[in-house]
């Protein structure tokens, strides 16, 4: 393989950050270049992931990782930290105008350290949490009984409705009665809304009039979601929520890392819960990325980005019906599609196909579905998801093409030389859509 040119042909010399990451560590280098072609010319459907663009990246990879900078703004336990202060409050200043928000705290390095960070500014321990159970859609710290959250404090779960097949009345939907009683016998004193598998619209409304009913406070995980509501494709939980937590990698399309948004009654305590309590060190680097993607979720295209990407997922959702998938719920409205294999396969599992798609070069992740009889670690479900591949340009016949060729690896799945003409299909369609050619258009 020449250093310039990926396995798939692909040319990386001004096309993509690729050249920048060359470093003088043959190893690690050959490693980046690898990645760099599995990224480029297998298709990414893990519904949390995202392509950062090149200035996301650069930032990532810029001076301000050589800087320590415990504290805040102006109130650091280190000095030189004058340009650093103004990196962190235009961070700040984007987040906060993006979401229409009073305080943000942009120094979370997850989603998992955002939410901890949240439960120990707000409650005590042993304090009652109510929250989505992980195994119908929640994230694990969310309570989960192998998260030291559930350790910690005392959660409650709730979960979704009874399966239902008439579309007229789906089922599989966040049970709002379910919710309001437990909430009514238990009187949390914190309501988690927000999953990590769930392909429908989460509407903040009912969850704050729960909260106020037994005089709770709300926390809404917008980690999934973040980037379809800065894009005005979902609704905003900052009105209804007295904190908001997200990730900034996911459809948010930048840097890994976590944020979080509050109410000024809480600001105080927030930034104190993240910083001494939780983390030393803020990655500054990390937060320049961040206040680059701030910028970019700005802009009107990602607006129509994330149209474009329910768009996808809808019409991804409906390709897979029509190959014998079962939907979860029926539908999508988000960027992700809740696959039950059961029905295409009764003895597929989620381990197996998700085995199989990779050897496809089509990448996913196993899921549990709602009261799923097979183990987290085997499951009887597939996650996919539509953030990252829109970015790279796939639009809604793509999709259908990738529900196709998903369909033919899975059911073809023992044969070698089928999946070798699905991972070449697949290799051709993503030499179509790279996303570093995309964004330098
Ligand atoms: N649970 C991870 C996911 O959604 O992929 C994020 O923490």
């Amino acid at each position: 393989m020449s250093s310039r040119t990926s396995k798939k042909g692909i040319s990386t010399v001004g096309s993509s950050p690729f050249d920048s990451w060359i470093t003088n560590d043959e190893e690690l280098t050959s490693l980046l270049r690898q990645e760099w072609d599995r990224q480029t010319s297998t298709l990414q459907l893990i519904a949390s992931e995202n392509f950062a663009s090149p200035a996301v990246m650069a930032a990532t990879g810029s001076i301000l990782t050589n800087k320590y900078a415990e504290g805040y703004p102006g109130r650091r336990y280190y000095g030189g930290n004058q340009v650093v202060d103004e990196v962190e409050d235009l961070a700040r200043r984007r987040l906060t105008a993006l979401f229409g928000a009073d305080h943000a705290n942009v120094q979370p390095h997850s989603g998992a350290n955002a939410n901890v960070a949240v439960y120990q500014a707000l409650l005590e321990a042993g304090d009652t949490i109510l929250a989505m159970r992980l195994d119908q859609g929640g994230h694990l710290t969310h309570g989960s009984p192998a998260s030291m959250t559930s350790k910690i404090w005392n959660f409650v779960s709730y979960g979704v409705t009874p399966r239902c097949d008439d579309p007229s009345t789906p089922g599989e939907l966040i049970d709002f009665d379910n919710v309001r009683e437990l909430a009514l016998r238990h009187r949390p004193k914190l309501i988690v809304a927000g999953a990590t598998a769930y392909a429908r619209r989460i509407d903040p409304a009912p969850f704050r009039e729960i909260a106020d009913e037994v005089g709770a406070m709300l926390m809404f995980d917008s980690a999934h979601v973040a980037g379809l509501i800065a894009g005005g494709s979902h609704p905003n939980p900052v009105p209804y929520a007295d904190v908001v937590t997200f990730t900034t990698h996911k459809t948010l399309r930048g840097p890994r890392g976590g944020a979080i948004l509050c109410r000024e009654e809480y600001a105080k305590k927030i930034d104190s819960a993240v910083f001494p309590g939780q983390q030393g060190g803020p990655l500054e680097h990390a937060i320049a990325a961040k206040a680059v993607a701030f910028k970019e979720a700005a802009q009107p295209s990602f607006s129509q980005y994330t149209d474009q990407v329910v768009k996808n997922s809808i019409a991804f959702a409906h390709a897979l019906a029509r190959e014998g998938f079962r939907i979860v719920s029926g539908a999508t409205e988000n960027h992700m599609v809740l696959v039950d294999l059961r029905e295409f396969d009764a003895e597929l599992t989620g381990k197996v196909a998700q085995e199989a798609l990779d050897r496809a070069g089509i990448t996913t992740n196993r899921n549990t579905i709602p009261d799923d009889p097979r183990s987290a670690f085997i499951t009887s479900g597939l996650r996919v998801g539509t953030a990252a591949e829109t970015t790279a340009g796939l639009r809604e016949d793509e999709f259908a093409t990738v529900a196709s060729l998903m369909a033919t690896a899975l059911r073809e799945r023992d044969d070698d030389a089928a999946l070798e003409r699905v991972r070449n299909e697949v290799a051709s369609l993503c030499g179509a859509f790279n996303p570093y050619v995309t964004f330098t258009k």
